[in-house]
C-alpha cells in the first residue's frame, strides 16, 4: 500500500506531498484488504445487530485523513427496505488527533434519511461530481437545529467503528500533514434487499439508480431482491451505444407500462 501512494515512512515530504489520497476497492488485487473486509466476527457481528446476513460491496483505504464535511453514506448506497447498509471504519494504526480523525454526529444515524424529493430536486440521470454535494446545507442544518455536538474518534490500531448508513460521519481537518491515518472502510448491505443509489433515483417515480453488487467475501453477485423477486436488471447487450444507464432507463420505464 505503501509503494502505491509513493509513501516513504521516514519521509514527511512524501506523506504531505500525496496526489491520490484513497484507493477504492483494493480488495480486487490485495488479499489482506478482502480478508479485513469478509472478517467472519464482523459479519457475526453484523447479521446478530441487523437480523439479517451481511455481505461486504466495497472497499476503501486511507493512506491520510479525507477531511470530508459530515455526510450519510445513505444517499450514495441505499436498500429497500431502507437503512439496510452500513459501513466499518478500522484505524491500521494509532490515529493523532493531529492526523485528522474520523468524526460522527452521535444520534444523527436516528434522524429522517434525505432524499432527492426533500430537498426539491431530481436524482434520476443527473450528473454530480459528488453525491453528497446537494445535501450538505440540509445536514448542516439539522446539527445546527437540534444542537448536536459531533465526536472524533482518537482510535487506536485495530479498533473500528460501525456508521449505520444514517450516521453523519466525516473527516476532521488534518493539521499535519506530515501525519498518515492509515484507515480501511468497507461498506456492507444485507441480504434479499434492493441496492441502489439515491442520489441519482426519483423514488416516488419508481426510478431508481439500481446497483449492481458483487459480495467481496465470495465474488458472486448478489441479486437486488424485492419481497423475494429477482428484480435485477439483465446485463446491458454489448453491441448496444447510449451506455448503461440509458439501457436501464428502457428496462425500467417497461417494466412501470407493464404493470
Ligand atoms: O475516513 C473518513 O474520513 C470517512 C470515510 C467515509 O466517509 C466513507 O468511506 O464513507
Ligand atoms: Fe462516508
Amino acid at each position: 500500500m505503501e509503494r502505491h501512494f509513493g509513501i516513504r515512512p521516514d519521509d514527511p515530504a512524501s506523506i504531505a506531498g500525496i496526489t491520490e489520497r484513497r484507493i477504492q476497492d483494493a480488495w480486487a488485487f490485495d488479499e489482506d484488504v478482502r480478508a479485513i473486509a469478509a472478517n467472519e466476527e464482523v459479519l457475526n457481528l453484523l447479521g446478530r445487530l441487523y437480523g439479517r446476513p451481511a455481505f461486504p460491496f466495497q472497499t476503501l483505504n486511507f493512506p491520510v485523513g479525507t477531511q470530508q464535511a459530515a455526510h450519510t453514506d445513505a444517499v450514495h448506497f441505499s436498500s429497500i427496505p431502507e437503512r439496510f447498509m452500513c459501513g466499518v471504519w478500522l484505524a491500521m494504526e494509532d490515529i493523532s488527533l493531529e492526523a485528522g480523525p474520523l468524526m460522527y454526529v452521535p444520534g444523527s444515524h436516528r434522524w429522517p434519511v434525505l432524499s432527492n424529493t426533500m430537498i426539491g430536486r431530481r436524482g434520476w440521470q443527473s450528473e454530480l461530481h459528488s453525491a453528497q454535494a446537494p445535501f450538505q446545507q440540509v445536514w448542516s442544518a439539522m446539527v445546527e437545529s437540534t444542537g448536536a455536538v459531533s465526536e472524533t474518534f482518537a482510535a487506536k490500531k485495530g479498533q473500528a467503528l460501525i456508521w449505520c448508513a444514517n450516521l453523519l460521519h466525516g473527516g476532521s481537518p488534518q493539521t499535519n500533514r506530515a501525519l498518515t491515518r492509515w484507515s480501511q472502510v468497507t461498506h456492507y448491505f444485507f441480504d434479499d434487499c434492493v441496492y441502489y443509489t439515491p442520489a441519482f433515483s426519483d423514488e416516488p417515480l419508481g426510478r431508481l439508480a439500481l446497483r449492481q453488487i458483487v459480495n467481496i467475501a465470495d465474488g458472486a453477485r448478489k441479486p437486488n431482491r424485492y419481497l423475494g423477486e429477482d428484480v435485477s436488471p439483465a446485463p446491458p447487450p454489448p453491441s448496444r451505444k447510449g451506455g448503461f444507464a440509458r439501457w436501464l432507463g428502457g428496462v425500467l420505464t417497461k417494466r412501470r407500462s407493464r404493470s
